[in-house]
């Protein structure tokens, strides 16, 4: 394995060669000596039920004349495809939505006082989703003369109403979940023609599931219906309200100073790594390692310090919030362990490698779970159950643990020299403060520099990274590509930090990346031409963005005339799947790289990449050059921007 033909980071590589050298297998060795199966990649392999697995390849040279595959029952490679396409999506709804429960949960522990290491943060924001959970924010208070006259509601009786109507969105069996109807009215009628509004988050999942069993849903246009109701409710629904109810209990971001790869670990502090994805977790973590009592004990342990960084989506979290440093995206969460300076890994769920514990093991590294949705069957991994009711508590005995285990640092660290520095935190409040020009708090200069064309359009690239393509190496193309033709870049998750690594998230990089128009916005402005808005469960930061500009008037009604597209260069997760078709349900132009299993079943392909635009004005497409892909974005940008006689 040579290190610089699989990712363009530098921190990576050199990871990589120490990986070599101390005899460490990782992801990436294991991508060139395990091929994928091809016909699982064509996604026309069905083990729905134990008849199969029936194994249905395109044949070489592609379906002459009818295409006659079956499986055992008869199943054609359409609704094979479509299966497995409605299972992933399940399943990242599934992932995103049980992370929204836990938040809710929380969120209503906290509204009762039963924990106070939680509280209301962002009491505006905690009205905003008052009002379209339909809970009043005033009641009528008798003045001493005699007069009634609206008042402002106790902050925490108004968070448990919000807290139990928030939850209803999850149980409700029937009607519309009331965070989707804040989509623009053009939307909400596509949905409503279309009958896809989702009727309450966990029975669309449900719904989904059961129609994927072997023998009920045998029409793909009808289960990609399901889909798209169980998406929207993972978009609009399960994502949407915990990121909102996160930025209740703690703020909503607002653009910091922040910096990221391995580099930012520190030889001499006691080095926490947070991984995984809810910051309820993370959040507490923070507190317990800044606390005057912990410093002085890493102090008696030897260290200078605590320095407490983080890994996949809770570094996004923990980085818009508090400006803390991230160590790395996904594929590089065995390597943070391979410099020989994590004192612990505390992780929670979601996106975790199970081998980050045989990486463990060839250091001194602890690797914390806890979660209780979340173990790892080795047994080198330590359990300690992160609750709500005594969260602190449980945060000052993992950091705790972390310090003791300074003193068994092995020989042989070595942090690499990189670090970057970035701004990251661009909520839709943060967007509409920054790009408000004199107006502040409107989206209209954003709009008028699409319409003046400053600004050709702009685009949502998200998504992970792959160890069957060249690590950030796909984000970074597409989005210089996107850059050089004005198109502004609004980003999230593992996209966002392999932006970060590569200095695009740094306001000098709009002179040197952007087109002339897009520059001087950046410049003007003093913003980066990439806006890192949180990790995936907030891609719904973008539907809400997209829906100020549509409210902000001149791009038309829908999110679908919007001169706007949506990129995954580098996806690997179920949740990306969900993702990608919540952006397409909601009108948007969504393109994929890295493969896409369904392309061994032609129709169920032309269905989703073609004929999808006409029922939602948004489509799937897969493109795997990262030039082409980005080429593809922008003649979409340009359609639209026609269309609207711009
Ligand atoms: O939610 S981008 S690899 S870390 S799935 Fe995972 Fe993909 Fe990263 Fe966060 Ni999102
Ligand atoms: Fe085969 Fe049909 Fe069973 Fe799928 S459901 S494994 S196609 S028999």
């Amino acid at each position: 394995l040579n290190p610089k033909e699989v990712t363009v980071d530098v921190a990576t590589q050199q990871m990589l060669e120490k990986a070599q050298h101390d005899g460490v297998e990782t992801i990436f060795d294991r991508a060139v000596t395990m091929k994928a199966c091809n016909i699982g990649a064509q996604g026309t392999c069905c083990k729905v039920c134990s008849q199969g697995p029936c194994r249905l390849p395109l044949p070489k040279g592609g379906i002459e004349g009818d295409d006659t595959r079956k499986g055992l029952c008869g199943a054609t490679p359409e609704t094979i495809a479509a299966r497995n396409f409605a299972r992933m999506v399940a399943v990242g709804s599934a992932a995103h939505g049980d992370h929204g429960r836990g938040v809710v949960e929380t969120f209503i522990a906290m509204a009762n006082r039963e924990t106070e290491d939680y509280s209301v943060h962002d009491t505006e924001k905690l009205m905003e989703v008052a009002q379209y959970l339909n809970v009043p924010t005033t009641i009528m208070v008798e003045g001493e003369d005699g007069v009634k006259r609206p008042e402002m509601r106790e902050t925490y009786e108004l968070a448990r109403d919000v807290g139990q109507k928030a939850l209803a969105q999850w149980t409700s069996q029937e009607g519309e979940i009331l965070s989707a109807l804040q989509a623009p009215p053009a939307r909400l009628e596509v949905w409503r023609d279309l009958d896809v509004v989702p009727r309450g988050i966990d029975r669309e999942i449900v719904e989904l599931l059961h129609r994927t069993h072997m023998g009920v849903d045998q029409d793909y246009r009808n289960l990609v219906k399901q889909c798209s109701r169980a998406a929207l409710a993972d978009g609009w629904g399960g994502s949407m309200l915990a990121t909102d109810l996160q930025d209740i209990m703690f703020g909503t971001p607002y653009p910091m100073q922040g910096e990221i790869n391995l580099g930012v670990l520190k030889e001499d502090h006691v080095n926490i790594l947070v991984h995984g994805h809810e910051p309820l977790l993370s959040e507490m973590i923070v507190v317990a390692s800044q606390e005057p009592e912990m410093l002085e004990y890493a102090k008696q342990k030897g260290a200078k310090g605590i320095l407490l960084a983080g890994m996949c989506c809770t570094a996004n979290e923990i980085l818009v919030r508090h400006g803390l440093p991230t160590a790395g995206n996904y594929l590089q969460q065995e390597l943070a362990i391979v410099t020989g300076a994590v004192e612990a890994m505390v992780v929670d769920v979601q996106c975790i490698m199970e081998n980050i514990a045989n990486v463990a093991e060839c250091y001194h590294t602890k690797i914390i779970t806890t979660n209780p949705r979340a173990m790892i069957e080795s047994g080198n991994t330590t359990h300690i159950e992160f609750d709500e009711h005594s969260a602190l508590e449980d945060a000052r005995k993992i950091v705790r643990q972390a310090v003791e285990n300074f003193p068994n640092r092995r020989p042989g660290v070595m942090i690499p020299n990189a670090k970057e520095p970035m701004v990251a935190g661009f909520s839709k409040e943060a967007i509409k403060y920054h790009l408000g020009g004199a107006f502040r708090g409107s989206y209209t200069p954003l709009n008028d520099n699409i319409i003046n064309g400053r600004i050709r359009g702009i685009a949502g690239v998200v998504g992970c990274n792959n160890a069957r393509t060249m690590h950030d190496s796909g984000h970074l193309t597409v989005i210089k590509e996107l850059l050089k033709q004005d198109v502004i870049v609004l980003s999230t998750g593992c996209s966002a930090m392999a932006c970060g690594k590569a200095g695009l998230l740094a306001p000098e990089s709009a002179k040197v990346y952007c087109g002339p128009g897009l520059a001087e916005v950046c410049e003007t402005v003093g913003i980066p031409p990439v806006l890192h808005m949180g990790a995936c469960v907030d891609n719904s930061r973008i539907l809400m963005a997209a829906t100020e500009v549509v409210k902000a008037g001149g791009l038309g009604k829908d999110i679908s005339e919007l001169p706007a597209a949506g990129s995954a260069p580098e996806w690997m997760s179920e949740k990306a799947i969900a993702i990608g078709h919540y952006f397409v349900a909601s009108g948007v132009y969504t393109v994929f790289g890295n493969g896409l299993p369904v392309t061994g079943s032609p129709k169920f392909q032309k269905f989703l990449f073609e004929e999808l635009e006409n029922l939602y004005g948004g489509k799937w497409d897969l493109e795997l050059d990262p030039y082409a892909h980005a080429r593809k974005m922008i003649e979409h940008i340009n359609k639209k921007r026609a269309a609207l006689g711009l």
